[in-house]
């Protein structure tokens, strides 16, 4: 069992700027600030507890790239490619496309890397060098589409990752499961007439971007039914989120028979994050990984990639990042410190109005055609 893993010290520069969700702009109200919700300092942290609990010693160190143009316009086209190096070169940067996704000087090359190196992950691990592996990438993906970036994200880094499986490295059948708390708008809609990407997206109800991500939205044309909403509930814990994995993840995942799993992994579902009302704790990200990892071992020849997201809670992004990256590599390191205080909380018991969202969502499974079965 090896398990992949990388980070580059350049995604920790990428620069958010000083307002926290809009631009600092006192005549508005809005009081500069030292850190952007989406500082990359939390994932840094999350890095040196990675290193300093020695969990790195368990892993595979794997070395991104910079993404070619020709690999980001698989996904993006040419003139958002364009915009975002353009504005890169401009003395204060620019922004993603939303007016809240600012971005420094030079980000072109960090968002750039961070696609690059899900590339880099994905081809360690379809080629066999690793068993599994997580991209700590950033900044974040799955909200960018075609033609903008959206919600901090700026090119659709899991998207590219796909797009690159299928164009290079033989993977006709590929699953992006999501389980960032806002919904994988990106990916929906990149694949959303496409049957050979299954898409499923576990995140809260409405949250961002607004009135996204509804159960009803199930793809387009050829590809009906291979797009899977989510929708939980606000207040769902480990509990909720066991339900979703074993009744929705897992069957869908069984139902598609991927060749190969690709991960969106936020922990912004994780009970301290300031961008959304979920209540998961480092047991529910572990039953979300290995819900994926057997799924993969079941269908794809164990092959999985998690690629960062979102999660910005400083302190519990990096115990939710270890506990994650301890289960694919099936070692355990250190205890999650912050368990004592968030899985006493109450509200981890599967509620009613949580389990009938879920059930109503697996009743669409039955149109996910696996190739035997197409
Ligand atoms: C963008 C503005 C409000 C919520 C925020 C979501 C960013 C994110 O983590 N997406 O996955
Ligand atoms: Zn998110």
């Amino acid at each position: 069992m090896s398990t992949g893993y990388l980070w580059h010290e350049v995604f920790g520069w990428h620069d958010t700027g000083t307002g926290t969700l809009f631009p600092a702009d006192p005549a508005a109200g809005h009081q500069p600030i030292s850190h952007h919700v989406a500082h990359p300092d939390t994932k840094r942290r999350m890095h040196e507890l990675i290193c300093v609990s020695g969990l790195i010693d368990h892993l595979t160190r794997i070395t991104g790239r910079e993404a070619t143009r020709e690999e980001i316009t698989r996904v993006h086209t040419p003139a958002h490619v364009d915009r975002i190096a353009a504005e890169s070169e401009q003395p204060k940067g620019g922004d993603a496309g939303d007016g809240i996704s600012p971005f420094g000087k030079g980000a072109y090359r960090i968002a750039a890397l961070g696609a690059g190196s899900a590339i880099a992950m994905t081809e360690a691990v379809v080629r066999g060098e690793v068993d599994n592996g997580y991209a700590l990438v950033n900044p974040a993906g799955h909200h960018a589409l075609p033609e903008t970036g959206l919600g901090f994200c700026i090119f659709n880094n899991v998207a590219i990752a796909a797009k690159h499986a299928q164009a290079v490295l033989g993977i006709e059948r590929l699953a992006i499961v999501d389980w960032d708390v806002h919904h994988g708008n990106g990916a929906q809609a990149i694949f959303a007439d496409d049957p050979s990407v299954l898409t499923v997206s576990l995140h809260q109800d409405r949250c961002f971007p607004p009135n996204s991500g509804l159960v009803e939205e199930r793809g387009t044309g050829a590809g009906e039914g291979y797009n899977v909403n989510i929708p939980m509930p606000v207040g769902c814990g480990d509990g909720a989120y066991q339900y979703a994995a074993e009744t929705v993840i897992g069957p869908a995942l069984d139902a598609f028979r991927p060749e190969l799993v690709l991960v969106a992994s936020g922990f912004d579902p994780n009970a301290m994050d300031p961008l959304a009302r979920q209540l998961v704790t480092t047991r529910g990200f572990t039953t979300l990984t290995r819900t994926v990892m057997d799924a993969a071992e079941r269908h794809s020849q164990g092959r999985l990639v998690l690629v960062q997201e979102g999660g910005y809670s400083p302190v519990y992004v990096p115990f939710c990042g270890l506990a994650t990256i301890e289960t694919l590599a099936g070692v355990h390191v250190l205890d999650d410190a912050i368990l004592p205080v968030v899985g006493g909380m109450g509200g981890h018991d599967l509620e009613p109005h949580q389990r009938a969202l879920v059930d109503r969502v697996a009743t669409h499974l039955g149109d996910i055609a696996s190739p035997s079965s197409a």
